[in-house]
């Protein structure tokens, strides 16, 4: 698996962009709805890869195809309705690859009634990525009615999940119990995890949160909102990319912000 390509350093930080489909425009200001703006504050952030949907990527990627590397997302849901989670395959591993994708994103459900179709595709879609040499990430949210989407044990069994599906990297959501990301990050095994960054929080409350998942074995972040929603992006991923590539102190990082 081609895994340099997305993680040249090592150690890895995503800026997630799929949210106008997952959320609609109430996630957006009249700045950070324009895709042009996401794919320019992720390269100069020189984060390692932006995450979008096709459409999005297909008309906006290739000014930035030399600066930042791209992440598709080939399923996805809307909030409209009020169905058990459910996200098919809107975009192949080809087309994805020919966008000029460096790896595809696909979301599953543990827990909907609906999990056995989307590990079923999610296994075609390993295969076929994994045949073309491009790494599958997959986030793994426990969902659906009656079931703990926050609980530890629902969060390590979605990360295990996502290894023995054949995840190259799980993105799973943090609920600030440390000893039981250690937990989860071991049954991930192989599959790398990476931190998902959740609503809006002030810039310290990020950074406390990266460094505690960095210091139970994340491999790091793949961030939405607490960036691109940030008054200050440039210098919070600064310190971030601290936290992450340099294993930096808390303290050493807040300097930057
Ligand atoms: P954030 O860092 O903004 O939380 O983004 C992470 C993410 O997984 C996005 O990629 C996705 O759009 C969103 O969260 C989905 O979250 P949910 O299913 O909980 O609404």
């Amino acid at each position: 698996m081609n895994m340099s390509q997305i993680l040249p350093k090592g150690k890895g930080i995503f800026l997630a962009y799929d949210h106008g489909m997952e959320h609609g425009p109430e996630d957006f200001n009249l700045i950070n709805c324009d895709p042009e703006y996401i794919f320019k504050l992720g390269s100069e952030l020189g984060f390692d890869a932006v995450i979008t949907q096709a459409g999005i990527a297909e008309k906006y990627y290739p000014k930035y195809a030399d600066k930042v590397k791209l992440i598709v997302k080939l399923n996805g849901k809307t909030r409209l309705g009020k169905k058990e989670p459910q996200s098919i395959a809107n975009c192949s591993v080809k087309r994805a690859m020919s966008i000029g994708a460096s790896a595809v994103g696909y979301t599953i459900y543990p827990g909907s009634p609906y999990e056995e179709m989307m590990f079923k595709e999610l296994g075609r879609i390993v295969e076929e990525a994994h045949k073309l040499n491009l790494p599958v990430v997959v986030w793994s949210y426990p969902r659906g009615d009656n079931i703990s989407e926050n609980s530890t044990e629902n969060i390590a069994y979605a990360a295990r999940i996502a290894l023995e599906l054949g995840a190259d990297i799980v993105k799973i959501k943090y609920n600030g119990d440390a000893e039981g990301l250690r937990w989860t990050v071991s049954n991930a095994g192989l599959t790398k995890v990476m931190i998902a960054g959740g609503d809006k929080k002030d810039d310290l409350g990020v950074l406390r949160e990266a460094k505690e998942a960095v210091d139970a074995g994340a491999f790091g972040l793949a961030v939405g909102r607490n960036i691109w929603q940030s008054q200050h992006p440039i210098r919070l991923a600064k310190a971030l990319k601290k936290i992450v590539y340099e294993n930096s102190s808390l303290n050493e990082a807040k300097k930057e912000l």
